[in-house]
């Protein structure tokens, strides 16, 4: 029988609550970043025989050709229902769909007579997308990613996952269909840190790319952190920790709903964390025990009994206060499922994504309402975005000055410049004044 303690919010200090909502500490083992700077090293050095090496290490695959022939991928599709194709079908559609709206504007516009400011977007050239494998493939991932890549017409899109088993090239056939759709041909049987710096510095098989994206574990996003760090790494989509959520109901809610939103978020991984906050303790004690009952029939409830040995249940005055403690913990996942859903709304500051109402699972936006769930975790979304299309850009901007335009703002940046103590500034616009004072005078 699991049993999460109910904490009541009011009968803790301020301690007590930042104690409550602190993140579980990452279990990584303390030379994790000696390791991985390691791994870094020797792919720099050997290529791709350090990627080989490492495939056989850790993922215990014995021959990785590495790339995934278009031979062998369509051996994997073969294998791919129709029924499985549909619904990959269905949420490429709608991801495609919310991800096209989301188009950037370039800007172009005279701030003063004669001088022309523009903003331009440029899609990243290249791009490395890294699919985790292991216990559960993710193919939802693929259209997450891919989606807003192809959509941004960027010009190489590389895939890269671990290899499957026994052989390396045994890849989920989902991951490669929505690659396909995509328009990912370039798939490389490759994981952890090892793909990470095969994608940030290049191998003889991998060529460089520009940008890394996607989740993965604690080596993947450590590697990201290290080769993100480097100017001649990689940029890298944000950083990532466990995933979570947490929920907002009361007496209105199904607790059965309610239960299913937490196990679905805690079957992710034993590091995934689950919160739960009502002003209800009818609405606590009725979802823990459909907790019970619906753990008992899913196949991983061995992960989600862990997950949940460090989840919360909290008791909170009403729904306003239970609105303070989701902005205070700034979830990745928020869910609420109240008779004030709307009111509510504006209220909540600091979540990366948001599902409305009884209707609104988790799951929809996992995998097929249009929304992307690659999001900051841990607390990053204070600060941090949901992925949009708008990652797959560099920002630029472009300016062209007339005379008339220098003759305009001239004066002021001389001004400030000097008001700097910046005198070469300043001359760089006194020299062009003073030839154009001659100009005039000469015509
Ligand atoms: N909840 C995960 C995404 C996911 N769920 C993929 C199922 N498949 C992080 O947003
Ligand atoms: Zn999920």
């Amino acid at each position: 029988m699991l049993e999460v303690r109910i904490s009541v919010w009011a009968e803790l200090d301020e301690d007590g609550k930042k104690r409550l909502l602190a993140r579980p500490k990452l279990k990584n083992a303390d030379d994790l970043p000696e390791q991985v700077c390691g791994i870094i090293k020797a792919v720099r050095n050997t290529g791709d025989k350090a990627l080989r090496f490492y495939s056989q290490k850790f993922d215990a695959v014995d021959s990785n050709e590495l790339v995934l022939s278009d031979a062998l991928q369509q051996q994997q599709l073969a294998k791919l229902t129709a029924e499985c194709k549909a619904a990959i079908d269905l949420a490429y559609h709608n991801i495609r769909t919310f991800h096209s709206a989301q188009l950037p504007k370039d800007i172009k516009l005279e701030t003063s007579p004669g001088v022309l400011c523009e903003l331009k977007h440029a899609a990243f050239d290249s791009v490395g997308l890294y699919i985790p494998g292991g216990s559960a493939p993710l193919p939802s991932t693929v259209l997450m990613l891919g989606v807003p890549a192809q959509l941004a017409n960027c010009r190489r899109v590389v895939l890269v996952t671990p290899p499957g088993q026994p052989k390396a090239s045994d890849i989920a056939p989902e991951i490669i269909y929505a690659a396909q759709l995509c328009g990912i041909s370039e798939i490389y049987t490759v994981g952890g840190a090892q793909a990470i710096a095969a994608l940030a510095y290049g191998t003889d098989s991998i060529a460089k790319v520009d940008k890394i994206f996607g989740p993965g574990n604690r080596y993947v996003t450590e590697a990201k952190q290290q080769v993100g760090k480097d100017p001649l790494g990689a940029a890298i989509d944000m950083p990532a920790g466990p995933s979570e959520v947490l929920v907002i109901a009361d007496e209105a809610a199904s607790p059965a709903f309610v239960a299913a939103d937490l196990l679905s978020q805690a079957e992710h991984g034993v590091d995934s964390q689950v919160m739960l906050v009502s002003n209800s303790q009818e609405l606590l004690d009725n979802t823990m025990q459909a907790m019970n009952e619906q753990l008992l029939k899913l196949p991983r409830a061995m992960i989600a009994k862990k997950a949940i040995d460090h989840s919360r249940f909290i008791l909170t005055a009403d729904l306003e206060t239970a609105a303070k403690v989701s902005n205070l913990y700034a979830p990745e996942h928020l869910i609420i499922q109240t008779n004030q859903d709307q009111q509510l709304l504006p209220k909540l500051t600091n979540a990366a994504s948001i599902f409305v109402g009884a209707w609104t699972p988790e799951s929809a936006g996992d995998y097929a309402s249009g929304t992307n769930h690659v999001l900051p975790t841990y607390g990053y979304s204070r600060t941090h975005s949901s992925l949009s299309l708008l990652d797959f850009y560099r920002r630029y901007t472009v300016q062209t000055i007339s005379s008339q335009g220098i003759k305009a703002i001239g004066p002021a940046i001389i001004t400030l410049a000097s008001a700097e103590g910046l005198t070469a500034h300043a001359n760089a616009v006194k020299v062009r004044l003073t030839a154009l004072d001659k100009q005039s005078k000469h015509s």
